[in-house]
């Protein structure tokens, strides 16, 4: 299957690349941004149509493995942590790891943790350019089961969406071992986000997500204005108003068994009262509409 699925890539990716940078002697530089230190990377004779971007911040417990699990799929999936400068060193585990998965795995240092949400717009806008077909997000805690990527993959390559969502909140669904105050206020905060919105999402703050790339770009990402949970309610809000096909895949979400979690009050605050911003500003603005409904 891993064949049939590169074969039709290879051409392509192979004549994007050669008309975007040459490798020297089989290093490429990762893309560079003045605020962000530039990584070592990736031969060019490795493609595929999917790019699994992982946001790390503190993660040395559980990114080693995650990268072995992302790589033993049956699925050729691409694998880009964006780590924001962890004190415990995530970030030298995984450039240890570039060498036995050269031309697969990629990472983006940032210098301090400037948020959830500006690293994936960070990873969307490298995977725009690299022109990957699939894009990913996924937590590096092992929520989202990696297992779970295929199942996302299929709903937009195969069953029409252009943008799949891992959902606790639906038939089939489940979440494991989260405190009954927390799956409570997840919820209710899902509902609250509905009632605000008009959105027919049932998980709006999910992170487990395969977005096909012509959403990513036809999203106005320069304008995502959020970084926390506020994030991923916001890109979910701005795909639908774009008029693009959102379709939820019910997932087993575990709580995280390893390293700690980023949650903090100003996270909610972000999201209790940006929700509602966000809807009063969509009111006076206009947002670019899908390809499928221009044409
Ligand atoms: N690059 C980057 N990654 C982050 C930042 N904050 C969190 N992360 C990563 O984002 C993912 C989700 O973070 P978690 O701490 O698991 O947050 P959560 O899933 O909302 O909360 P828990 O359910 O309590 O685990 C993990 O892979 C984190 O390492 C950040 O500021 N920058
Ligand atoms: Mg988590």
């Amino acid at each position: 299957m891993q064949e049939q699925i590169q074969s039709p890539y290879f051409l392509r990716n192979f004549v994007f690349r050669k008309a975007s940078k040459w490798p020297v002697l089989g290093i490429q530089q990762a893309s560079y941004c003045s605020e962000f230190v530039s990584s070592p990377i990736n031969s060019p004779f490795f493609v595929s149509d999917s790019l699994v971007i992982i946001p790390t911040y503190n993660e040395k417990e559980n990114v080693e493995k995650m990268v072995r699990k992302v790589f033993s799929l049956p699925h050729d999936f691409h694998l880009l942590i964006i780590d924001d400068g962890s004190p415990d060193g995530t970030a030298d585990i995984v450039k240890r790891l570039l060498l036995e998965f050269p031309g697969k795995l990629f990472i983006e240092e940032r210098k301090g943790k400037l948020g959830l949400g500006t690293a994936y717009i960070h990873g969307f806008k490298w995977a725009i350019e690299k022109k990957y077909d699939y894009i990913f997000e996924m937590d590096c805690d092992f929520s989202h089961n990696p297992d779970d990527l295929f199942r996302l993959y299929q709903a937009c390559k195969n069953e029409g969406a252009d943008m799949s969502i891992g959902s606790r909140y639906i038939r089939g669904a489940n979440v494991v071992n989260w405190p009954l105050g927390r799956v409570v206020m997840s919820y209710y905060a899902s509902v609250y986000v509905r009632l605000v919105t008009g959105i027919k999402i049932k998980d709006t703050t999910a992170g487990f997500i395969c977005y096909r790339r012509v959403v990513l770009e036809t999203i106005p990402l320069d304008e995502i204005r959020f970084i926390g949970y506020a994030f991923q309610i916001e890109m979910k809000f701005t795909a639908w108003k774009c008029g693009f096909k959102i379709t939820e895949v019910p997932i087993i979400f575990t709580d995280r068994t390893e390293g700690s979690s980023k949650m903090s009050k100003g996270i909610f605050k972000e999201a209790i009262l940006g929700v509602m911003q966000m809807k009063w500003k969509s009111f006076f603005r206009t947002y670019p509409k899908s390809p499928k409904i221009l044409n």
